[in-house]
């Protein structure tokens, strides 16, 4: 197919650039994007409600209408291309899975305000991260219908977005390349999230589900997906998703794929708890790579830890929540600190390396609070 086509299914899509509620006790809005306030995460069960998980949006929501998308798979490493509606994609046989995506600059803040290194982009503090239990197609299962052939290398999902535009740099529509392998192992083409169809800005009618990987890997507003016999790129690939700076290639890392380690208290950042009294502190660790085996806590900024305990599903590529209680007797400004560790044997340090444009911060945070008499 050619890409014209494309452009035309693109064409009188109306756009809004957040389309739900954002507010201010559930999010931080910077620019086109919202961040989850982690205290909305308190009392909530294993997956982040719709209402409050994050949008991270290059440009705008598109309103697409479900009645017309079509979603195209083409390439030269198919052989029976295909062009599925909305009620074909309805019909395949479908999975669930709950899986966590999270932006590739969780954390960014962490990089100027603990270390003293400033790097352009969103200041996320941690609420660029929510875990959902996503409804669809295995991408594997549509591949197999369109005869994907032995010599496929790459796999490009695209959005229906508006392309993405800066300084005056037109990137064109948001799209990034996945290896064959991880497209055929665990990736799916999700039209529920927690039960309900996608809800506009996170992907309607379909986005992929990228399991483990950095968030921009999940395309929402697909609209074509091509399979390649041959390597593929786009800026999401080369200029943005890498690592760069000291220490890396001057072209960068390889393209960014698994999540670091992190972890969140579900307060918000600076909260008052009062002295003399026992409080449960909650919170959540997650990492890419596996699932958590082990999460220690800190109330003295560092200097002593104990175990937290984890309860509940720990997920590999979703989260492990978890408590802890606190008992702080006297009032005063005191630095509250998870350190989690993962089925690998990855853990946070203390400090993340550095990379230029901010990604994986995987430092331990300190979580500022006052504790009043
Ligand atoms: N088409 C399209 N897909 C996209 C994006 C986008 O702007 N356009 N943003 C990506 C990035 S950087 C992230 S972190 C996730 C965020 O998903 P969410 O908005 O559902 O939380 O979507 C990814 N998929
Ligand atoms: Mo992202």
């Amino acid at each position: 197919m050619d890409l014209d086509e494309n452009v035309g299914s693109r064409a009188g899509v109306i756009s809004s650039p957040i389309v739900k509620p954002l507010p201010p006790e559930l999010f931080v809005v910077h620019g086109t994007v919202a961040e989850m306030r982690w205290e909305a995460m308190r009392g909530q069960g294993y997956h982040t409600p719709n209402d409050r998980f994050f949008v991270r949006n290059h440009t705008a929501t598109p309103l697409i209408d479900s009645g017309t998308w079509r979603l195209r798979l083409h390439g030269d490493a198919l052989r029976a291309p295909r062009s599925l509606s909305y009620e074909d994609l309805l019909a395949l046989p479908c999975t669930t899975a709950d899986v966590a995506i999270e932006c590739a600059g969780n954390g960014r803040a962490f990089f100027e305000s603990q270390q003293g290194t400033r790097t352009p982009g969103i200041p996320w503090r941690l609420g660029a991260i929510g875990v959902a239990r996503w409804r669809g197609v295995r991408l594997s299962t549509l591949l197999d219908l369109a005869g994907v052939t032995a010599d496929a290398v790459d796999v490009m999902p695209r959005g229906l977005d508006a392309p993405y535009v800066e300084d005056g740099v037109d990137h064109g529509p948001v799209r990034r390349p996945l290896p064959i392998t991880k497209a055929l192992a665990d990736v799916l083409v999700a039209y529920e999230m927690n039960d309900v169809p996608l809800p506009p800005d996170h992907g309607f009618p379909a986005r992929l589900v990228v399991p483990g990987w950095s968030g921009v890997a999940s395309i929402k507003w697909l609209g074509d997906i091509e399979v390649s016999s041959r390597p593929l790129s786009s800026p999401w690939s080369t200029r943005f998703y890498r690592m760069f700076g000291p220490g890396y290639p001057p072209e960068g890392s390889a393209p960014l794929t698994v999540q670091a380690v992190k972890s969140a208290f579900e307060l918000p950042w600076g909260a008052t708890l009062r002295a003399g009294r026992q409080h449960i502190l909650h919170g959540r660790s997650w990492s890419g790579n596996g699932h958590i085996v082990k999460v220690e806590i800190s109330v003295d900024g560092g200097l002593s830890w104990r175990r937290a305990e984890t309860r509940g599903p720990r997920l590999a590529r979703a989260w492990a929540p978890w408590h802890v209680a606190w008992a702080p007797r006297t009032p005063g400004p005191y630095v509250l600190m998870a350190r989690a560790t993962d089925e690998t044997g990855a853990t946070q340090p203390r400090e993340a390396r550095y990379n230029s444009l901010g990604y994986h911060f995987d430092g331990v945070v300190a979580h500022p609070v006052t504790v009043v008499g």
